[in-house]
């Protein structure tokens, strides 16, 4: 006889038989609790010649699920701090306490949790079959406190070096390399080549604290910048300036390739220079969203015309493979001015994925030093 379930109303009492499942087969399981994973997913009507595994394959180099769900994290990789075997931990920096124009970077990295889930898709996936990567999480640091931010920071990007693990920084207004250098400098115990991209030089080192637009000269003058060995990528701010405008475009120790002539030369000349500026030396490789056209990158905190677009950028970072760059960002990121469909962060996400592929290449491993 079957178990009954006796529910009472008042006088009456009703016997309901229970009906007992036995979950003897993965498939019968899933029918009561649905599938959350590929894994579990066993489809009744399929078609006869679905190939089953085949197909769990596929969705699991996706990222575990379609990109419309899921948990997100950056490119869908874990979520930990075990840093045991990792090649690359992708770092949130959630700070904009430092812009002098448009805020609200400090909503970059979860913008771009949800972008490069999609990006991943689009570009080459089994990277992350090549590459151990993590997201390691967000920063935590005081809201608005740049000090403690600073600290946090370069705490945080040394422990990651000193576990053996490289890292690609999501920010965040375009502050965010002064600790991250300063950790990679000390960690290596020598100044680092810069791959600047940008609109700005980011050396106008003229206010009382730090900001989105000093660290290039702070860095320098802290001995963890080799400008020399240096180039910066898609300046718009100098070209056709006065003289007297040096104040507010002052000129840059490093190989300047302005915005026109990224445009008029081209990507595989631009990188054709960066290889004999920079050498066979470390490198930080920092991309600000403005060092894009307007048109392409308009959520960000200084949107800038007359620049390159994305299939100048792709061109370039493929031209450059093989150069050591060591760690990278990609900042200034501000969700908020998005139109539809997010193209700053859908730029942004590529832009971080071409990253990886370059640190996949690159000689240097924080494991080795
Ligand atoms: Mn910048």
């Amino acid at each position: 006889m079957a178990p009954t379930l006796a529910l009472h109303f008042g006088e009456t009492v009703l016997f309901l038989p229970v009906l007992l499942v036995c979950h003897d087969a993965a498939g019968e399981a899933n029918d009561e609790r649905g599938a959350m994973d590929p894994k579990d997913y066993h489809p009744k009507d399929a078609k006869p010649h679905f190939d089953r595994a085949a197909f769990v394959e596929g969705v699991e180099m996706m990222g575990g699920h379609f990109p419309y769900a899921g948990i997100l994290t950056f490119f869908r990789q874990p979520h930990t701090r075990d840093l045991t075997g990792v090649d690359v931990a992708f770092l949130g920096l959630p700070w904009d306490g430092t812009p002098m124009n448009r805020s609200g970077q400090r909503m970059g990295p979860r913008a771009l949790r949800e972008t490069t889930v999609y990006v991943m898709e689009e570009e080459d996936f089994t990277l992350f079959r090549r590459l151990t990567c993590v997201d390691y999480g967000d920063l935590f640091f005081h809201a608005g406190n740049m000090f403690d931010f600073l600290d946090q920071a370069e705490q945080a990007v040394a422990g990651i070096l000193t576990a053996g693990a490289r890292v690609i920084s999501f920010g965040g207004d375009h502050m965010i390399p002064l600790p991250i250098v300063r950790a990679y400098a000390k960690y290596l115990g020598r100044p680092l080549s810069l791959i600047h991209f940008d609109g700005h030089l980011d050396n106008w080192d003229t206010f009382p604290y730090s900001w989105g637009g000093s660290w290039v000269t702070e860095l320098a003058n802290e001995g963890c910048l080799d400008l020399a060995h240096s180039v910066q990528l898609g300046i718009r701010m100098v070209e056709g300036a006065a003289p007297e405008a040096d104040i507010y475009a002052p000129r840059s120790d490093a190989v300047v390739i302005s915005g026109d002539q990224c445009l008029e030369e081209g990507p595989l000349v631009a990188a054709e220079r960066v290889r004999e500026v920079v050498g066979d030396a470390p490198v930080y490789l920092t991309f600000d969203a403005d060092f894009l056209d307007a048109s392409v990158a308009p959520a960000c905190h200084t949107p800038c015309v007359c620049g390159p677009d994305m299939w100048w950028t792709k061109r370039f970072f493929r031209a450059i493979r093989g150069v050591n760059v060591v760690g990278a960002d990609v900042n200034e990121l501000c969700p908020q001015y998005e139109p539809p469909l997010g193209p700053t962060q859908l730029a942004l996400g590529h832009v971080a994925q071409w990253e990886l592929e370059l640190m996949e290449h690159a000689p240097w491993r924080a494991a080795d030093r």
